[in-house]
């Protein structure tokens, strides 16, 4: 019988996902992404070899197994192609095994343009920290039905058509409110009609494939990208990506219906990060030396995968997680990077906030309400020894147990599974 899992991140992206998808990769026919684009940097780490992934699933790095670009992707052609030159450089086979839905909206030249400028004509607590690759214009663009899709690009005629007055509306946009270059239409056209031919074989209809994969007992693991605290609808607004990344997601952005998908996996970092701007009640200073913030920055080599950023940092924050849990639907915890704690004399748990001096213990809606929150802590003993490549709850020193049973408890939610390196074999299975 076919089990679908939904992987998503259950703050704001950066939970190590990717190591977990394909860790799960074994027990599953195909990978699916589906929603963001590439702004998602996915690590994996095989034997010796260390891959980051921003658009091709990360079940790629297994034999065998199907990936899946569904609709609900905002695809930079160019950019896939460049990561597929690299994972087949490497010895991986991709274009027989990834398949790309014709509706994905593009990412073209002007997207990355005005993202970027957009970004640069903000004041600095206003600016987004958006990734810079067009992220948010190309959903846009779908929303205000003017996207040019997948499809689009086997038809010159109407690609340049609908180009060009894409360009014209954008163009002007760019050049008289922000100040920018205009985006010329014929490099843009030309590169476009390059990459059409090269993509042409791998675009076929995603959700009528995953039907069928699942008609004939195959498992799916749908792959969310971001974390859902960044969710457009549902994050810290307007600090937040341009797609839905909660889990009921997988089912709009691959086309496959909501009863298919039978088990949410939610990723919960050991402590809480987020790239960009917006608030954050649980940060911690990065930069004192000796500091709780400061080993989280560098022992969790906490960067941007896509833009190399340093990654901001701070403690668990439940009041945030359970947020996560009731929007995704969150059937179990996979809990990553314990081993970054390791050493901590204690441990700070967020169990609530003080919003305008009433406790909550929920995250609000929108950044200006979660601005004001300051954090409440729970204080637990931190352990000595290490949790690094543990492969069994008991060899987890008693005081990380303690950490993660509290966490149960205030989340009510059975933590599944445990993450305790880069590796597939550092991974605790729990039920
Ligand atoms: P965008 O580019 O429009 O999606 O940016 C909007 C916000 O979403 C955040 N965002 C991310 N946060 C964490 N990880 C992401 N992927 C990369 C990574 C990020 C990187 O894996 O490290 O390399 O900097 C990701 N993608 C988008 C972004 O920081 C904005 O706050
Ligand atoms: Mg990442």
């Amino acid at each position: 019988m076919s089990k679908n899992v939904v992987v998503v991140g259950t703050q704001w992206g950066d939970e190590g996902k990717g190591k977990i998808v394909d860790w799960l990769t074994d027990h599953a026919r195909g990978v699916v992404r589906f929603q963001g684009g590439h702004n998602a940097g996915h690590t994996l780490v095989v034997g010796a070899n260390e891959y980051k992934l921003n658009l091709v699933p990360s079940g790629i790095v297994r034999e065998g197994v199907a990936c899946y670009i569904g609709n609900g992707v905002v695809l930079d052609v160019h950019h896939l192609l460049s990561e597929i030159r690299t994972l087949e450089a490497g010895g991986i086979k991709v274009r027989e095994r990834l398949r790309i839905s014709p509706g994905c909206p593009l990412i073209l030249g002007y997207h990355s343009a005005l993202d970027r400028a957009r970004e640069a004509a903000k004041s600095a607590g206003d600016k987004i920290g958006t990734t810079g690759k067009g992220i948010g214009p190309t959903y846009e663009d779908k929303v205000a039905r003017r996207a040019l899709r997948v499809y689009d690009l086997f038809d010159r005629e109407r690609f340049a058509e609908k180009l060009r007055a894409n360009l014209e509306y954008h163009n002007f946009v760019l050049t008289q409110h922000l100040g920018a270059d205009a985006v010329e239409f014929q490099p843009v056209f030309d590169q476009a009609m390059a990459d059409a031919a090269e993509i042409l074989p791998m675009v076929a209809d995603v959700s009528a494939e995953l039907y069928e994969v699942n008609k004939s007992g195959g498992s799916l693991l749908f792959e969310g990208a971001q974390g859902t605290l960044l969710d457009i609808d549902h994050g810290t607004y307007p600090f937040v990506t341009s797609s839905n990344c909660v889990a009921g997601q997988a089912a709009a952005g691959a086309g496959v219906g909501p009863g298919r998908l039978h088990y949410v996996l939610g990723i919960t970092k050991a402590y809480c990060t987020r790239v960009g701007g917006g608030p954050f009640p649980t940060e911690l200073d990065i930069e004192a030396a000796g500091t709780p913030g400061h080993q989280m920055s560098t022992k969790g080599r906490e960067f941007g995968t896509v833009t190399g950023r340093k990654r901001r940092c701070g403690w668990l924050d439940l009041a945030a997680l359970k947020r996560s849990l009731i929007i995704n639907g969150v059937t179990g915890l996979c809990i990553t990077k314990l081993d970054v704690l390791d050493g901590l004399s204690e441990l700070k748990l967020c169990t609530g906030y003080l919003l305008d001096g009433k406790r909550i213990d929920l995250l609000p809606m929108g950044a200006e309400e979660v601005k004001r929150c300051e954090p409440i802590y729970e204080t637990m003993p931190g352990w000595s020894g290490t949790t690094f490549g543990a492969q069994s709850w008991d060899a987890l020193p008693q005081e990380a147990r303690a950490y993660l049973h509290r966490v149960e408890e205030i989340c009510e939610i059975p933590i599944d599974v445990i993450s305790t390196g880069p590796e597939r074999d550092e991974t605790i299975l729990r039920r």
